[in-house]
């Protein structure tokens, strides 16, 4: 089976991403090819996603997927956006941001909000044709955090057709559904019908 790198140091992404693509690579996480990572100094999630998987490729000289993802909320113009990992400062733990969230939120009647996830794969370092994929999960943000499955702000994501938060969805459920979800399979899709 083909090697891949995942450029992520997210746990919770690791896992995500690991249950989806068993069968078809050979997934090696970056950390364990003590892969240096840089500051995600882009704008959007298409630069993040290109600056990891360029970096991590360049170290490890491997095909690499790469994964920048965050919650965009109506209310708040899209915020946090970008910052989603960093939205209570650099060193916030899911907690920090999500109460952070709350906090911000506590006047605001529109609760609409999705999640976006752009998923990058690049063959080399410097591939010049890099697969890049973008989708978005919509959802409603909830006023306290409910469930313990997923990461991040899961807790506070209400998915009206589910009557739950994604916290409280299987993982199973929540890859065949979410944002990171619906990238990877239009991502592997693509990879699979180069081959
Ligand atoms: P890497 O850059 O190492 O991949 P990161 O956590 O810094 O890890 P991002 O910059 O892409 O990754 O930030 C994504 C943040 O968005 C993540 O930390 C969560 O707070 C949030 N997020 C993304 N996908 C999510 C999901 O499926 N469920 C809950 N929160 C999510």
């Amino acid at each position: 089976m083909k090697k891949i790198i995942l450029a992520t140091g997210n746990e919770g992404k690791v896992r995500e991403l690991n249950a989806m693509l068993r069968g078809h690579y050979n997934v090696i996480s970056q950390s364990d090819m003590q892969v240096k990572e840089v500051p995600e100094t882009g704008t959007t999630f298409i630069e993040n996603a290109l600056i990891k998987a360029r970096n991590a490729s360049l170290q490890t000289k491997l095909p690499t997927l790469a994964d920048d993802s965050g919650l965009q909320v109506e209310a708040l113009n899209g915020e946090p956006g970008v910052y989603s990992a960093r939205y209570a400062g650099e060193s916030a733990t899911d907690n920090d941001n999500i109460e952070k969230l709350i906090l911000n939120m506590d006047q605001h009647d529109n609760r609409k909000a999705h999640f976006c996830c752009v998923m990058v794969f690049v063959k080399s370092a410097r591939d010049p044709s890099p697969v890049i994929v973008e989708k978005r999960w919509e959802g409603e943000l909830l006023r306290e955090p409910v469930g313990e499955n997923g990461f991040g702000y899961d807790p506070v994501f209400y998915l009206p057709d589910h009557g739950c938060s994604s916290a409280q969805l299987q993982p199973e459920v929540k890859n065949e559904i979410s944002h990171r979800g619906q990238a990877l399979r239009d991502l592997l899709k693509q990879l699979l019908s180069f081959e």
